[in-house]
């Protein structure tokens, strides 16, 4: 049965490789997809095929791609493969891409999610010069419904000058129903955003398009590519276990009640871990105003703990991924999927106080945090919708085991080597060894909090550096010894690990 209910649209059928035509090199495209859900099955590879046969004729091919987030190896993985990218933006998590950007051969611009697309909008990319958006189905009006999620699908739709839509039929139709779509105002004089509690819901669940810029509709039927999660270890049930004595902490302080958690939580094995022990926790109603929606998250819907979540797009492994498309009726009561930039706004993450918890590359001892750069310089994911959260939550806390790469990295230096959430934005950092709490401190009373979550092993190279610091200018603000600031990350490139030998 299609999924094309408008006879104009129907008529504009047509295979993928007809409609990878109307892009050209040059173009600015923006897709839709955020964390593997949602994203154009059929015209990233048709593009990516069209590249390939201009560089093999010896004519440049290359596109400019804005997403939601991450996508996956059939969207950003072919297209990078295929170098048919020239700027990326605002978040990648694909191997092929990763590479590619860090061998120069791509442009990439890592924004906080909640800015990309209002960005997107005041042209400081450029004009958008085509849409290509992923919907479970388009109604009689024209309208698409979403599928998996929403991301940046209003502001590349409303500024694009040209329109691809995939119909995608793997997708549930019963996800109709969950999209809350709502146009954030023009500024100056833009009125509040209307959301008082996670579950509001403020807007249609389609989105609205100008029918004369659709240029192509393509019918696929593919599934959304996510890998399962690792299995739970005991350094992840630890960092759970610290999560958990820490929000006990909140509420023995009367400032957290058991049925008042908002929760918003990073994509990863560890803030998944977290999840799964709030299962067997105290708290009940727990809500989530966050970005993406995982498996935990669907784990405490189906045990009564978890009443609404409110997010732009699914990050579920493919488990999960059949169980929403089977369920999608009963899971529709309970999820709110939003537009990317008010899933993430900070106006309403302010409002309703939540707890934020992200995963993190590495923290200073005097709390900087780097989600980013690996070693300073090269690009693991991006920001994320991170920045959005750890900003403006009533609580940002961070999650991460001490150590990486069989204990070579320790996740807590004496200076992080780029920062993208501040001292003055990080409050509580968790590791398997327990959990720092910042608030309320100066930066030289959150040294023995940092070394007291880092691993045992690197905890006198720690102090070592914090006494160093002390003898050059332990009296001032934030004491460093400069020249020797990034010696753990040095050693690193040099031996291979980040310990002395
Ligand atoms: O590498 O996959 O090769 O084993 O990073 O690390 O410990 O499994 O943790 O999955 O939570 O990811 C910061 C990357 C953490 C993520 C980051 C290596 C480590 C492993 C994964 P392998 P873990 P997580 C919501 C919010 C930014 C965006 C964000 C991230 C891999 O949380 O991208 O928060 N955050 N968005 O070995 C070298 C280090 C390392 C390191 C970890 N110091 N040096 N490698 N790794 N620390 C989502 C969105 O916004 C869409």
């Amino acid at each position: 049965m299609s999924r094309i209910d408008n006879a104009e649209l129907r008529g504009k059928v047509m295979s993928a490789e007809e409609a990878a035509q109307f892009v050209n090199h040059g173009d600015r495209v923006g897709l839709s997809g955020f964390t593997g859900a949602a994203y154009p099955k059929a015209l990233p590879t048709a593009i990516a095929n069209r590249a390939k046969a201009e560089h093999e004729a010896g004519r440049p091919f290359q596109i400019d791609v804005f997403t939601g987030a991450s996508t996956a190896p059939d969207c950003d993985g072919v297209l990078a493969e295929a170098d048919a990218v020239r700027f990326r933006s605002p978040y990648q998590s694909d191997p092929v891409m990763r590479k590619a950007i860090n061998d120069g051969k791509i442009l990439y611009s890592d924004v906080h999610l909640s800015h990309s697309g209002w960005q997107v909008r005041r042209g400081y990319f450029g004009k958008l010069d085509v849409a290509i958006v992923e919907a479970t189905r388009i109604d009689a009006d024209g309208n698409l419904i979403p599928s998996s999620g929403v991301g940046n699908n209003v502001e590349y739709l409303d500024t694009a000058e040209r329109i691809i839509v995939e119909v995608n039929s793997w997708q549930s139709a019963d996800l109709e129903g969950m999209a809350d779509i709502y146009r954030i105002g023009p500024t100056p004089g833009r009125k509040p955003i209307p959301i008082t509690a996670a579950g509001d819901r403020i807007g249609n669940p389609y989105i609205d398009i100008d029918l004369s810029k659709v240029v192509a509709v393509v019918e696929t039927d593919a599934p959304d590519r996510n890998a399962p999660f690792k299995p739970l270890d005991d350094i992840s049930k630890q960092i759970a276990g610290h999560f958990l004595d820490f929000l006990e902490g909140e509420v023995a302080a009367g400032r957290l009640a058991y049925d008042q958690y908002v929760m918003q939580s990073g994509v990863g094995n560890v803030p998944n871990a977290v999840m799964a022990g709030l299962l067997d926790s105290k708290f009940e109603n727990i809500q989530a105003y966050t970005e993406v929606i995982q498996d935990g998250m669907i784990d405490l819907i189906d045990a009564g703990k978890m009443t609404v979540a409110s997010a732009t797009s699914f990050s579920l492994s493919p488990e999960y991924a059949h169980k929403m498309n089977d369920n999608a009726a009963f899971y529709r009561k309970h999820i709110v999927m939003r537009p990317q930039q008010v899933s993430n706004h900070p106006e309403v993450i302010r409002r309703l106080a939540l707890i934020a918890t992200n995963g993190l590359i590495e923290a200073d001892i005097y709390g900087n945090v780097n989600s980013t750069n690996v070693s300073g310089t090269r690009m693991m994911n991006g920001i994320g919708g991170s920045g959005d959260f750890t900003r403006n939550g009533a609580i940002s806390s961070f999650i991460t085991p001490s150590e990486a790469k069989n204990g070579a990295i320790s996740a807590i230096v004496p200076f992080a080597s780029h920062i993208d959430h501040t001292e003055h934005d990080v409050m509580v950092v968790i590791t398997e060894y327990g959990y720092a709490d910042l608030r309320g401190l100066a930066p030289k009373q959150r040294v023995e909090k940092m070394i007291g979550i880092a691993h045992p092993d690197y905890r006198p190279l720690l102090q070592e550096y914090v006494d160093q610091a002390a003898a050059k200018c332990g009296t001032h603000q934030t004491p460093h010894d400069l020249a020797h600031a990034f010696d753990f990350h040095t050693r690193l490139t040099e031996t291979g690990t980040m310990k002395k030998a």
